[in-house]
């Protein structure tokens, strides 16, 4: 395992660099690091730069943890930490201060990795696991966590592991770790109970009120389109049912794709939505997509229209089966 803070010593102004609408996965890495490096190295200055907004559930833990985020690249920033971000093309500032400025990078995730953001890492710590966090926790567990961070990282792994769906031999014996340590599981709990969002709820009815379904040999897939709230519709789909779940938004320009599929759907069939539907449609359609192979996305130059059928041809090809043996259901029946 390469030596993190060892490799960032050399520096003294650092910043960490959450993906666009960052999760608690994302924050309480991001968090964990910051507090981490700043007593490694008493010298340093290390800020959190979160592009854009926060999600929801992340509001609460960032309230708790009183960290102040920064919305802008501090000028003096000398290196960049990238967690839980797999390209350098979900961060446009970023990208653009590496490029005028050379500025070294180092990507610490678990996402399908985007092969040139990780070719030009200075330092790349990049693994399959249920979540950032837990990587984070593995990097640092011989360390002095503060009692905040330990809550912060168990809060990013119960809710990116999807309550220890998402390996949960390795998230399972991690939080047991974690709160062994002190972490507090009432309260992490409490963090990611909030109120479900009207906007949010109104999403996933209208998303479902929408859907197409498909039958594809014995698999159920489930199209469907809304303007916001696409992974949280995408699994609300999956919790419903669908094996495979499309939903577009193609209110923004370029429209965005979002895949979720059950764990036994890739277990038996091996598509990985990232690599499989997500990279060929961003070459196809000039766009930038990845994921996990259960939850991925892209950012496509596409009509709804011309997308709905491309994603069945990929399918078929990967599931070996006829196109035309793809059925869609009549649900007004
Ligand atoms: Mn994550």
């Amino acid at each position: 395992m390469p030596d993190l803070l060892r490799y960032l010593s050399a520096f003294r102004y650092i910043t960490i660099v959450c993906h666009p609408n960052a999760d608690p996965d994302c924050i309480g890495s991001a968090y964990a690091l910051m507090t981490s490096i700043a007593s490694a190295n008493p010298k340093s200055n290390v800020t959190i730069y979160a592009p854009d907004s926060i999600n929801t559930a992340s509001h609460r833990l960032v309230n708790y943890l009183r960290i102040e985020l920064s919305h802008e690249i501090p000028q003096e920033t000398e290196v960049f930490l990238l967690v839980d971000t797999s390209s350098l093309d979900q961060v446009p500032h970023v990208k653009s201060h590496v490029a005028n400025n050379r500025t070294p990078y180092v990507l610490l995730d678990h996402h399908f990795p985007d092969p040139q953001t990780m070719k030009s890492a200075s330092l790349a710590i990049v693994r399959e696991s249920s979540s950032a966090c837990e990587i984070v926790y593995d990097l640092l567990k011989k360390r002095n966590l503060t009692p905040e961070a330990l809550d912060a990282l168990l809060v990013g792994i119960i809710y990116d592991s999807r309550r220890f769906l998402i390996r949960p031999n390795s998230s399972i014996t991690t939080a047991a770790r974690l709160i062994k340590k002190g972490a507090k599981p009432e309260l992490a709990i409490e963090l990611l109970s909030a109120d479900q969002d009207p906007s949010e709820k109104m999403a996933k009815l209208k998303g479902a009120a929408r859907i197409r379904i498909f039958r594809a040999s014995s698999w159920i897939l489930g199209f469907t389109h809304v303007g916001a709230f696409e992974a949280s519709v995408a699994r609300a789909l999956t919790d419903l049912g669908a094996d495979l779940a499309f939903v577009i938004n193609d209110s923004v320009d370029p429209l965005r794709l979002t895949g979720r599929s059950q764990d036994h759907f890739y277990n038996q069939t091996g598509l990985n939505l990232a690599r499989d539907i997500m990279q060929p449609l961003s070459e196809e359609f000039s766009g930038q997509g990845g994921g996990h192979p259960t939850a991925a996305s892209a950012n496509l130059k596409a009509s709804a229209a011309a997308l709905m059928p491309r994603i069945l041809d990929l399918l078929a090809g990967k599931l070996q089966i006829q196109r035309g043996s793809i059925v869609e259901i009549d649900t007004k029946k």
